[in-house]
């Protein structure tokens, strides 16, 4: 049934500490979420990690401005973002933080285990002493080539790095990883996982920058201490950057490389990124671990940016979407939805007010709240509340009977879509059945058949509340709050709601296999999604 019931391990980056959780953060988490819960619902056993990002000169600084002692200061912010995942309705398994006794020793272990490797060459060592003269970006804590610099727009005589953020000069002593030696083997590697890197376009840049020649990669830094000490020498402390990719594999136990959770889940399923930070997980990743001699994970997907209506989401722009604001207005499922249905995943997103509005009104009021509204209340007023109980199969020739193969073949559709993080197509897909399921009552006219034909009219709604069962199971994973009101509505017991419950033919007494029980009394019907209507300013 399910397309893969292997064990499925997935993480979100962790965040830096050094700011308030934002929409952007939210997405990425939420598309985990998506398809972890999907992933679960289908019987396949997930491991969903998350968590923060607590080291590093960036978070140093930003608890100096605080006037906090960086553990203080990491403590408050981390909880902001474990914040994040209740609200959002996050089904994360576990929520690491970088500052954690089991994370520092497992960043440890991987330091030794590289630097106790060789080249492919088999002859260097992979990591080794150096001094490193050069740029270096705080806010995007990333080393630049003086190549890559783009000149300031505002203060021509200043340089950026290519993402905009500042630049500063940093001299001091520094391990390197040998980076350079990898280069044969990456490119090997993206030849033979045509799937590693995702979107297409993305797979394309990774290789093109691989094949432009690696550098060795400064992996420690002496002038500040908020970090990891690398072992052996507490000098220096890891580079923030080897620091947190390392925490893919704490969150599985890694050093414990003989325990069960290693075993189930490494190599990771998918690392879901934001395209800013591909660059680390395609490349550096799959690096350090191939020189540790570990498996590279099988997928990174690099989704695209949010902008709010059109420009960049800053703090200095004063323009921040809080996750909080939006889902005190308009509610936690209908963010949820309009993430993921507004563009298509891996595509740049324009967030704006006016269109988050268009679609609670149009897709979740008018489309799917009016199609359960409809049939429920019909229910209600002409069965008083108890689902009847439908004709046989051959006596029915109602519109219905075909919405329901579709929401039945609906399951075929969605699964693989949400597989390769199509979510976007897949709300699609969902929303051709429920628009169909809306045309087949208006064709059916049930009300007219009150008089002459009752049973028919009970059939109708039969087939319409059992296509609204299986069109909720598959959209839980998307809203589960509303999508649990609706089948409660529908008196589905709580262990009914997966999508392993889903029937996928109509052969035989049609209401015997389903969960959807003729003659059950249904609670006084209640609308899952209001319209939202626009306050106007004077
Ligand atoms: O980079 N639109 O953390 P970070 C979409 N700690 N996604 C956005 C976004 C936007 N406008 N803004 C942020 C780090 N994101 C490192 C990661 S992982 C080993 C270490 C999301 O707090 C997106 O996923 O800067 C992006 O990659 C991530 O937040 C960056 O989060």
């Amino acid at each position: 049934m399910s397309p893969s019931s292997t064990p499925y391990f997935l993480t979100t980056p962790i965040y830096y500490v050094n700011d308030s959780p934002h929409i952007g953060h939210a997405y990425t988490s939420l598309a985990c979420d998506v398809i972890a819960r999907f992933l679960r619902s289908e019987g396949s056993e997930v491991m969903f990690l998350t968590g923060t990002d607590e080291h590093g000169q960036k978070v140093e600084k930003s608890a100096k401005q605080h006037n906090l002692d960086p553990q203080k200061f990491v403590d408050e912010v981390s909880k902001r973002f474990r914040k994040l995942s209740e609200l959002m309705d996050f089904s994360n398994d576990d929520f690491i933080r970088t500052t954690e006794a089991r994370h520092i020793k497992s960043c440890q272990a991987l330091w030794k285990r590289i630097s106790d490797g060789k080249t492919p060459n088999g002859q260097d060592s992979n990591i080794y002493l150096g001094k490193y003269d050069g740029w270096y970006s705080v806010r995007d804590e990333a080393f630049y080539d003086e190549s890559e610099l783009i000149k300031d727009t505002k203060n021509p005589s200043n340089y950026l790095a290519p993402t905009g953020a500042s630049v500063e000069w940093v001299e001091e002593p520094s391990y390197f990883f040998r980076l350079s030696a990898w280069q044969d083997k990456l490119l090997e590697f993206y030849e033979n996982n045509p799937e590693f890197v995702a979107p297409q376009s993305r797979r394309n840049e990774v290789i093109s920058f691989v094949k432009g020649g690696l550098r060795d990669l400064s992996i420690s830094r002496t002038s500040f201490s908020w970090g990891i000490p690398v072992p052996d020498d507490d000098s220096h402390i890891m580079y923030v950057w080897l620091d947190a990719l390392t925490n893919y594999i704490t969150g599985i136990n890694f050093p414990e490389i003989t325990s069960d959770k290693w075993n189930k889940y490494w190599p990771a399923s998918l690392h879901m990124v934001g395209k800013d930070i591909l660059r680390f997980h395609a490349v550096y990743w799959p690096a350090f671990l191939m020189s540790a001699g570990i498996e590279p994970p099988q997928r990174v997907f690099a989704h695209g940016w949010w902008t709010n209506e059109g420009q960049k989401i800053s703090k200095s722009l004063g323009n921040v979407i809080d996750p909080e604001v939006i889902v005190r207005k308009y509610g936690v499922d209908a963010v949820r939805y309009f993430l993921l249905r507004e563009v298509p995943f891996g595509n740049d997103g324009y967030f704006s007010h006016a269109s988050m509005v268009t679609r609670i009104n149009k897709d979740l009021a008018n489309d799917f709240g009016n199609l359960a509204q409809r049939v429920l209340s019909m229910i209600s007023k002409n069965f008083e509340g108890v689902i009847p109980y439908p004709q046989k199969n051959a006596e029915c020739n109602f519109k219905s009977f075909e919405t329901l193969s579709l929401s039945q073949n609906l399951l075929s559709k969605v699964s693989p879509l949400i597989h390769k993080q199509a979510f976007n197509e897949a709300l699609d897909r969902i929303w051709e059945v429920v628009r169909e399921a809306n045309r087949s009552i208006d064709k059916d006219e049930p009300w007219k058949l009150k008089k002459k034909n009752k049973s028919g009219m009970g059939t109708i709604l039969w087939l319409q509340a059992e296509t609204i069962r299986n069109l909720a199971i598959i959209l839980k994973p998307f809203m589960p709050q509303s999508m649990d009101r609706l089948l409660d509505q529908l008196n589905i017991p709580l262990d009914e709601r997966n999508i392993v419950n889903l029937h996928e033919d109509n052969e035989g007494d049609i209401c015997q296999k389903y969960s959807l029980r003729p003659d059950s009394k249904l609670p006084k019907p209640v609308a899952i999604f209001p319209k939202y209507i626009c306050e106007f300013e004077d």
